[in-house]
């Protein structure tokens, strides 16, 4: 490579190489240096936190049509390719140096090998293209929690989405001086045809986790190539464990609670499980939707949220089931929708309760009813995965506290789950090793359409972190069994399952999730009693018939109660040989994890030969 600053000097105008060299550190000139010897750019744009430079990337958007404008002041449209409308799980790899070993569920491949195949691939990806350079940052600006990042993309609308959803941090990063401290990331949608990425049977996205570096390609789908989100959350996994904190797949949600107090709660659901609407319950408030950092400070645990904004699933948003994101969704400001359908300037999407056209544009370009695609399958209007992007401080029930260095005081849990007769709805577990095990590392959930894998399929997700996990499962889960060790005040585990099904219909109300985060926060505060049963605490009738009528305004009948708190043994003794059988297979998965297991089996067991098969929770 020639010398990087002379590198630099060539390809950067006056302008660009003094926002670049202003910042003083050597693995950052390198990155970009190699990043342009490797992908040929035209151009390179360095993007400052100022509003000139913001701006330039919005407009740019535009110009290059990676997205539209719609009717509504500030809103776009972005397509990505029709068959890169998700998270490409199979081309996700770790770049495994010799001697790591990631165990048996995770995708790696060896790094000399990887390297030179994704090197290959990139090569000259950014011919006729502008490279753009944009500094962010993970968590709040100059805080315990705060990770710098430098993201390198071709695409316009990955760096106009991180202008939503991350803090900029070009000048923290004058902070960090000469510090190699930083998440750095290279992306390039690759060839385009029609705006979208052609060679998507090229699609990779690899992981070097020496180098805390990122490699994207051939894809503009947002999970695959913004940076900062799952492609960090990986990198960020694997940094909480040398430092002893928990990089999670959670949201943060501030719960009301009597006499003016606000609780907050983490919550890990995988994909399209209820995660998002959770987060967003109104008259609550949420102070992340996906990506949470936990720290342990003087005996408590702190949380932050990664992001400062929501790429959201959109499928569904309703006006009478989400009002406050439907009416962020509907009303001017900044928004990027993507893979909806547009009709005259107006976005539709699946379940948004309006008339849905029958023509318009959609992922598959110019669609009509009964469209088919080159499999033959019929198109709908929108895709299932469709999602908009959008500042979290858009909402009214922005939590106050998003942008507070000291994080939010934790105080509880949430593992949510899609299964349709095993887990009740809501439940405590016993204690914080107990809802690690039995909620947390043996999550399981039925696949749905955030990965390009096969429909409502059960699939073990442990912490709902499979996907993202940068480290063999037995250390990840020893890792959350140590973090309370020298704390005074413990979170507390509770598990939801919003999809239970009866023949095939769902036995709980979209807005009953609400009443289920009173009840926690109640319980948090030791205010209410619950029943034991062989898997954890439940809610007695009593409580959940008065927050049913005060939260939601609805007679909650017994007979209801009864219906969706049954415990279904066979079906749990079953899930736990399941998991049994897993982490048996799992290298070092610690001792006390079967104990666990095994101790709740034993449960179930004696419950079982004393009530029979369906506990109802009035006979314990
Ligand atoms: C998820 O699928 O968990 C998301 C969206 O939050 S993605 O960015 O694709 O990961
Ligand atoms: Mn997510």
């Amino acid at each position: 490579m020639k010398d990087t600053i002379t590198l630099l000097k060539t390809y950067l105008d006056e302008a660009n190489l003094n926002k670049l060299l202003e910042l003083k550190n050597r693995k950052l000139h390198n990155f970009v240096a190699g990043a342009i010897e490797l992908c040929c750019p035209d151009s390179v744009f360095v993007c400052t936190d100022s509003q000139a430079d913001i701006a330039y990337i919005r407009q740019l958007a535009l110009d290059q049509g990676e997205e539209t404008a719609l009717e509504i002041e500030g809103h776009t449209i972005h397509f990505d390719g029709y068959y890169d409308q998700a998270r490409d799980k199979s081309n996700t790899k770790y770049l495994v140096p010799e001697g790591m070993d990631l165990g048996a569920n995770i995708n790696a491949i060896d790094k000399a090998s990887g390297e030179t195949e994704v090197h290959e691939i990139l090569k000259g990806s950014m011919k006729g293209k502008q490279m753009l350079v944009r500094f962010l940052c993970l968590g709040p600006t100059n805080s315990e929690f705060c990770i710098s990042c430098c993201q390198i993309t071709d695409s316009a609308y990955v760096a106009h989405s991180e202008s939503l959803l991350y803090r900029p941090s070009y000048e923290q990063f004058k902070s960090i001086g000469d510090s190699p401290d930083f998440f750095s990331i290279l992306h390039s949608a690759g060839e385009l045809e029609n705006n979208v990425s052609k060679n998507v049977d090229k699609r990779r996205v690899y992981v070097d986790l020496e180098e805390e570096l990122v490699y994207s390609v051939n894809t503009q789908y947002a999970g695959n190539t913004v940076g900062l989100k799952k492609l960090s959350l990986r990198l960020a996994i694997r940094r909480a464990a040398r430092e002893a904190w928990l990089a999670e797949h959670m949201f943060i949600l501030g719960v009301n609670g009597p006499g003016g107090r606000v609780t907050y709660l983490t919550g890990a659901y995988p994909s399209m499980c209820g995660k998002t609407s959770t987060a967003m319950l109104p008259g609550e408030y949420i102070l992340g939707d996906d990506l949470a950092y936990l720290r342990e400070r003087d005996g408590k645990v702190y949380g932050a949220n990664a992001e400062s904004g929501i790429f959201g699933i959109v499928t569904d948003i309703n006006s009478v089931d989400d009002p406050l994101i439907f009416k962020a969704l509907t009303t001017s400001r900044e928004v990027i929708f993507s893979n909806v359908l547009v009709a005259d300037g107006v976005p539709c999407w699946l379940g948004d309760g309006r008339e849905a056209p029958k023509k318009g544009t959609n992922h598959s370009g110019e669609w009509f009813e009964g469209k088919k695609d080159a499999e033959g399958n019929i198109i709908p209007l929108a895709h299932k995965n469709a999602r908009y992007t959008v500042s979290q401080v858009e909402l009214d029930n922005c939590d106050p506290n998003l942008e507070n260095p000291d994080g939010v005081l934790i105080s509880g849990v949430i593992y949510g789950g899609r299964d349709s007769d095993i887990s009740v709805p809501c439940e405590q577990s016993f204690d914080w090793v107990h809802g690690v095990i039995t909620k947390g590392a043996s999550l399981e959930s039925e696949t749905t359409a955030a990965t390009l894998d096969r429909e409502g399929v059960l699939s073990f997700n442990p912490m709902s972190n499979l996907d993202f996990l940068s480290m063999p499962i037995a250390q990840y889960v020893q890792m959350h069994l140590d973090f309370v060790k020298n704390l005074d005040a413990v979170p507390i585990i509770f598990a939801v399952n919003y999809f239970q099904r009866e023949e095939g219909n769902f036995l709980t109300g979209m807005q009953d999730k609400h009443v289920w985060v009173k009840w926690m926060e109640l319980r948090i505060h030791n205010e209410i009693d619950a029943i034991k049963t062989p898997t954890g605490l439940i809610p007695l009738f009593d409580d959940l018939k008065r927050l049913f009528k005060e939260v939601l305004d609805l007679e909650y009948t017994l007979e209801f109660y009864i219906k969706q708190f049954i415990c279904h043994v066979p079906e749990n003794l079953a899930k736990i040989d399941r998991i049994e059988k897993i982490y048996g297979e799992v290298i070092g998965t610690p001792e006390i994890f079967f104990k666990v297991l095994g101790a709740q089996r034993q449960r179930l067991k004696e419950a079982q030969a004393r009530y029979g098969e369906r506990i109802s929770p009035l006979d314990y």
